[in-house]
This record gives C-alpha cells, structure tokens and sequence, in this order.
C-alpha cells in the first residue's frame, strides 16, 4: 500500500485543460485496467433528482429530516407510519426520476462491476447488470422479523402498513437502515469486486458511512488506482490518485466512454 501518491486534482469546468487533462489522464487509467470496478453514492443520482444525503445546501434528506427517526428500527418501531409514509414520498419521487448520462455511461461498459450504496434503481434502468446494492433497494419490500419474505413493490403506489403473507410480522423497505447488518451475499460480493479490481471508480459519495466506505481503504490496500468523482473536493477520499471536482453526469460519461461532441 502507498500512503504517498502523487495525486491530482481537477476541477470541473470542464472545458479548461487541467480537467480535459485528467479526463484522458482517467480514462488512460481505466483503459489498462484489466478489472473496474464502481463505487457509487447519493451523487450519481443528484442530476437525475434524487436527493443526497448529506448535501446543506442542495436539499440533503438529513438537513431535512432525522436520520434516526425515519432510517433506523427504533424509528419504525417507534412511528412506522411516519417511516412508511416518508419512503412512500421518495418511491413516488423515484418512479418519476430517470437516469442521467453517468448512469448510462456505466451501464453501457458491460466489463465494470457496480457497488452501490445507492437503493435506487436507476443503474438497471439504464441497463446495467452487474450491480451490487449494498444498502439494499426501495423498490423491494421485506419481512422486518427476517423470515426470508422479500417482494418486488410498485413504486407509483407504494405499500404502507403491510404484513408479511409468511408470518405476519410488518413489512417494511427493502433497505439497510442505520446499525443493521448488510446483506451478507451482496457485502462478500462487494468486498471481493474491490480486493480484486485495478481500478475503483469512486463517484459521487461523502465517504463517511461503514462498512461501506472501507472498500475504499480495501482497494487501495490491494494496490488499485482510485479515482474519485464527486463536487466537492474533500469527499470520497482522500488518497485517491486522481480526483475530479465537479458533476458526474458529464465526468462520468466523458472518463468512461470518452468525450461528447457537443
Ligand atoms: C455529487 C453530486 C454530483 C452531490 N456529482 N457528486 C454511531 C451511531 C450509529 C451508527 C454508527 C455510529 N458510528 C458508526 C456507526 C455505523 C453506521 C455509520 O457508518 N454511521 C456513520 C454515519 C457515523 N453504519 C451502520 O449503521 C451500517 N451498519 C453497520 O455498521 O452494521 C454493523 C453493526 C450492526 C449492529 C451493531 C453494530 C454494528 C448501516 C449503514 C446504513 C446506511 N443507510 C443509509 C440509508 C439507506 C436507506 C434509505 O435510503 O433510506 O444509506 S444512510 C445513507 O448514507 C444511505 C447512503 O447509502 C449512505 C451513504 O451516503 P452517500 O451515498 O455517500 O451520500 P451523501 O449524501 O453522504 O454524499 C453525497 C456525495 O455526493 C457528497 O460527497 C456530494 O459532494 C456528492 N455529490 N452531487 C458528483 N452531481
């Protein structure tokens, strides 16, 4: 493991030549890669209108509301409804919402593994396949008592005070909510994309969530390059290589399929 890369910083303009500088200098990276692998937050969705977490001033879910209120099991046990009726509002937000050009651009490298902290669906719409969700998804609904109940929810009429069909406990959103355990399959999977890629393509996550964010720290331990996407130069960590300062529709696209016309 190397503490002291050389690493660089671009800031997005992207027209200016220090930033068209490490578009190529990224997408050289990616392209002697012999395995990529993604690692996506709240910010891969912001252009397509789903709110960030973390974000004062552009509407972050946690400037707004209690993380530990409507994200935890003391919060549903304490007021499901509430809990229900706020995910009820982000699914119906969600069914309206597309993908943007960072989410096409990803899905349309079919050889890119994809771990996700995001619960939204928008990389499988845009047709990728290989996605991990490691904080699972909000277009599923499970058991809350964890019998193994587990079902696909319509997102334009989301489900609010339903029991499980197998054993009567409450049903509740197909995500992991703060001191849960990540899904276990989906983590190992996660772990082994990062251990064993040469590059991590980190966009669009503040970086301060665990487990998660530590496969970050496990890919730089196996010696892959990191490059960060994100708007602010501080998140997404700190000894990446490269580090791109600005939106990921546009960086993203251009790092992974090259450069647009317009
Ligand atoms: C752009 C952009 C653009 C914007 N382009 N970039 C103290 C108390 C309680 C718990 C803990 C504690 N200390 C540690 C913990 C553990 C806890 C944790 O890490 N907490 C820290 C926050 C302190 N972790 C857990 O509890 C996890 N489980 C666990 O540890 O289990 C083990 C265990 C179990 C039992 C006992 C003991 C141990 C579970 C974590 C679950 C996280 N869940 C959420 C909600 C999911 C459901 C839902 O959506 O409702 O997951 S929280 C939220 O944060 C969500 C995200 O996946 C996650 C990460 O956020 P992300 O994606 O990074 O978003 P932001 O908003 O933070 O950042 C957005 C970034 O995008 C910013 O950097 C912007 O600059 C950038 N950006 N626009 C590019 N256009």
């Amino acid at each position: 493991m190397t503490d002291d890369r050389d690493r660089t910083d671009a800031h997005a303009d992207t027209t200016s030549d220090d930033v068209r500088d490490a578009i190529d200098e990224a997408r050289r990276i990616l392209n002697s890669a012999q395995r990529i692998t993604s690692f996506s937050g709240a910010g891969l969705s912001a252009e397509s209108g789903v709110p960030t977490f973390r974000d004062k001033a552009s509407g972050g879910l946690w400037a707004k509301y209690d993380p530990m209120q409507l994200a935890s099991a003391d919060g549903f046990a304490d007021n499901p409804e509430l809990v229900l009726e706020w995910y009820a509002m982000r699914r119906r937000a969600l069914a309206a919402a597309a993908p943007n050009p960072a989410h096409r651009a990803l899905a349309a490298r079919a050889d890119i593994t994809h771990v996700t902290q995001n619960v939204d669906d928008l990389l499988e719409r845009a047709g990728a396949k290989n996605v991990l969700h490691v904080h699972g998804r909000i277009d599923r609904d499970r058991c809350h008592r964890n019998c193994g109940y587990d079902t696909r929810i319509d997102l334009n009429n989301p489900p609010v005070g339903q029991t499980c069909p197998q054993c009567s406990a409450p049903l509740r959103p197909g995500v992991v909510w703060f001191g849960e355990m990540l899904p276990l399959d989906v983590w190992e999977a996660a772990e082994h994309a990062c251990a064993m890629c040469d590059v991590l393509l980190v966009i669009g996550t503040s970086g301060v969530v665990y487990p998660a964010a530590g496969l970050i720290d496990l890919a730089r331990s196996r010696s892959a390059r990191i490059i960060v996407v994100n708007t602010q130069a501080a998140d997404g960590g700190t000894d990446a290589d490269l580090h791109l300062v600005g939106p990921a529709g546009r960086l993203v696209h251009d790092i992974v399929l090259g450069p647009s016309a317009d």
